[in-house]
């Protein structure tokens, strides 16, 4: 960074830490700040003029608008992974502070006063193109008869990181641990509500939302912005428009004003800052159901997996990795993790504190329910000090496990393997 004599510079820094929530405005809203500042510098015009996205990968630039101290977040890129240990002690859900990021670009500045849903396609009474799509602002959608569900959102990606340690597998994509998950209580209205009022048709079979962040560039290729198709069986079922997480509107990082909740699907299906919802007598394709997340490889020999639909069986310690634990005077460590599945309720989890040889059931401190996760607890009597190796494996009310090995994808998704957590006990 240049000398603060250079007022560009010192003009971008400011930013910098207005956006990272380390400086104040003084009265002044988020977006005059961006106005002023495009006023006041060259680079940043581009940015903050468009009350647009900030362009992932812009030197300076950061894409979580969101406090990431490290003691709660490890960053990866333009995404946050959630340290596990920063959960022990907090409720079955999570605060918005401790949440999970996962941005293909950067998060968008929007305003829930001119922001609209535009809702169009073959698959709506009188097939409305997009520029006679039915909208709805964000007053129409607080109008309508509101659902609370609490929710995991997790990334498809989450554990990729274990391909590589554990099983030796090289694979492309974010190389997370296990915080690449959270739950929330997620408030807004019915999926089904609006496409309903919007006029969809029998003859509707895809719903197409994307999201209102900037276009997203891989190996120089431009893809578009993000969108995901769901099907309408899904998309009418339990799907949520949400504009409200734990109370309180939705945070810029994870939405606002409006996003998907999908639960119990990869996170990709639950699109962030959605902007318009395409309804389709036919298929639809994106990328993001095309040549990301679905499973490739030689165990999908006739080319790939359908799209991923319901995540895999998790566990997960509220520790860090290669944490030290206490366990030399009382002769006993209190170990604490969380499960989860989207396949059912999470009704079992075992422990082992010796490198998965032998297993012992760990306690559920919360009611199993779907979709969401449950917190567990786990007393190691008479640990022998040193390192040591830890395993959680959870099985879910239809019978799924966590197997020791998973078959390799080439993109690394869905790692529900039993995860081998170091650490040293003294
Ligand atoms: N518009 C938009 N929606 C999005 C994304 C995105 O980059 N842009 N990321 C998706 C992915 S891959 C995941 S895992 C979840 C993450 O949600 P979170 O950032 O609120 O934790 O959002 C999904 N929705
Ligand atoms: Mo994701």
């Amino acid at each position: 960074m240049e000398p603060i004599g250079d007022e560009i510079a010192y003009d971008q820094e400011r930013l910098q830490q207005f956006v990272r929530g380390q400086a104040r405005a003084h009265g002044l809203s988020r977006r005059s700040l961006l106005r002023l500042l495009a006023l006041a510098t060259g680079p940043v015009a581009t940015v903050a003029a468009s009350a647009g996205p900030a362009r992932a990968g812009t030197p300076g630039i950061p894409t979580i608008v969101k406090p990431l101290p490290p003691e709660v977040f490890t960053v990866r890129g333009t995404n946050a992974e959630t340290n596990f240990q920063a959960l022990a002690g907090l409720g079955r859900n999570e605060p918005a502070s401790h949440f999970f990021v996962r941005n293909h670009t950067a998060t968008p500045n929007l305003d829930a006063a001119s922001w609209q849903l535009r809702v169009f396609g073959d698959g709506l009474r009188g097939a409305p193109s997009v520029t006679e799509a039915v909208t709805f602002d964000y007053h129409d959608l607080r109008r309508m008869p509101a659902r609370t569900v609490d929710a995991v959102v997790e990334c498809a990606g989450n554990g990729r990181s274990f391909y590589a340690t554990q099983q030796g597998q090289a694979v492309t994509g974010t190389a997370w641990r296990l915080g690449a998950v959270g739950q929330a209580r997620w408030r807004g209205v019915p999926l089904s509500t609006v496409l309903r009022r919007a006029g969809i048709t029998d003859a509707a079979v895809d719903v197409m939302p994307q999201g209102l962040d900037d276009e997203y560039v891989a190996d120089g290729v431009n893809l578009g912005r993000v969108r995901r198709p769901l099907p309408v069986a899904k998309a009418l079922d339990d799907v949520l428009l949400a504009y409200e997480m734990n109370g309180a509107p939705l945070p810029p990082d994870h939405g606002y004003p409006v996003r998907l909740i999908v639960p119990s699907w990869v996170g990709i299906a639950s699109i962030k800052w959605v902007g318009d919802i395409e309804v389709s007598t036919r298929p639809l394709l994106s990328p993001w159901n095309t040549q990301f997340y679905r499973l490739f490889g030689d165990a999908w020999p006739g080319g790939a997996s359908p799209p991923l639909t319901t995540q895999v069986t998790k566990s997960a310690f509220e520790l860090a990795w290669n944490a030290t634990l206490r366990g030399g005077t009382s002769r006993r460590v209190h170990l604490t993790g969380r499960s989860w599945s989207g396949r059912g309720r999470v009704t079992k989890v075992e422990v082992s504190t010796d490198a998965t040889a032998t297993w012992r059931p760990a306690r559920l401190l919360d009611r199993p329910a779907p979709d969401q996760w449950v917190r567990w607890e786990y007393d190691w009597h008479r640990p022998t000090l040193g390192p040591a190796v830890l395993a959680a494996r959870a099985t879910d009310e239809t019978g799924a496990t966590q197997p020791t090995n998973v078959a390799l994808n080439t993109q690394g998704y869905l790692f529900g393997a039993v995860v081998l957590h170091p650490v040293t006990v003294t």
